[in-house]
């Protein structure tokens, strides 16, 4: 698992384009503070009181230091604002061509990940969490989906964080570049089982992406689920709000309204 502080150590290189912009904000807040600290230190330390019942020379208007004053702290956010804007648009650029695609649903209270092309779709549930598994060094691209309210797809380690919107799906690249397993969680309060809606990913050689999506796909086209794929699938339909039988509609809908599946 990674450290607990992702912003030193970013997994993906997004991530590592973000913790650039992170590192600027940093340093320019660290000189502002030593430029500020600095004046407080030299006014108490100049102008104290020492015993003599002397004022410190009082005056009203200095026009040159408050335009200066003025136009620094300006330029300063105007700057900040400009790299953060040409870093995100450069990172949520979707690119035509992507080594993986990975379609994601979240769900009360879970997550589904598909592979389309490859036949091969893991459901979680609250007790047993999904695994997300995405090839190292190579853009994956994501399309993220909400089953039936919102929620929040968030991987710490790569410092990435989108919202999952019913009717409103989500695209967005990733390129891991860093081999490992990391913590991932719903970061959208969503009801009663919130907290329990975590997955992990593990990031791989491409090779071994490879492998795992053929023997994935060869071990789900034998129609033979294995006995927890099967309980997936089971508790998976049970979240699904379509899935309510019609006359029991109404339970449903009380259940549903009570933040229950
Ligand atoms: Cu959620």
């Amino acid at each position: 698992m990674n450290g607990a502080m992702p912003i030193l150590q970013p997994a993906s290189l997004q991530a590592e384009d973000l913790r650039g912009v992170w590192v600027i904000f940093f340093a320019t807040a660290m000189v502002v503070a030593a430029f500020v600290y600095a004046l407080i230190f030299y006014s108490l330390l100049r102008w104290r009181d020492r015993g003599q019942g002397k004022m410190p020379p009082q005056f009203k208007q200095n026009a040159p230091l408050e335009i200066i004053g003025v136009i620094i702290p300006l330029l300063i956010v105007v700057g900040l604002f400009y790299i953060t804007y040409v870093r995100e648009v450069s990172n949520d650029a979707v690119h035509a061509n992507p080594y993986a695609t990975v379609d994601i649903k979240a769900f009360r209270w879970s997550w589904t990940f598909s592979y389309p092309g490859h036949h091969v779709s893991i459901t979680g549930t609250p007790q047993s969490p999904p695994e997300l598994v995405l090839p190292a060094n190579k853009l994956t691209q994501i399309n993220l989906y909400s089953a039936d309210i919102d929620h929040s797809f968030w991987i710490p380690a790569f410092l990435f964080k989108r919202d999952a919107l019913p009717g409103f799906p989500n695209h967005f690249d990733l390129t891991p570049n860093k081999i490992g397993v990391y913590p991932g969680n719903c970061s959208e309060f969503c009801g009663l089982d919130h907290a329990l809606m975590t997955f992990t990913v593990r990031v791989v050689p491409a090779a071994d992406f490879e492998r795992w999506l053929s023997r994935r796909a060869s071990s789900s086209s034998s129609g033979a689920l294995a006995p927890q794929n099967a309980t997936n699938v089971m508790v998976s339909l049970s979240n699904h709000p379509e899935q309510c039988h019609p006359e029991r509609r109404t339970k449903c809908a009380s259940r549903r309204a009570r933040g229950l599946p």
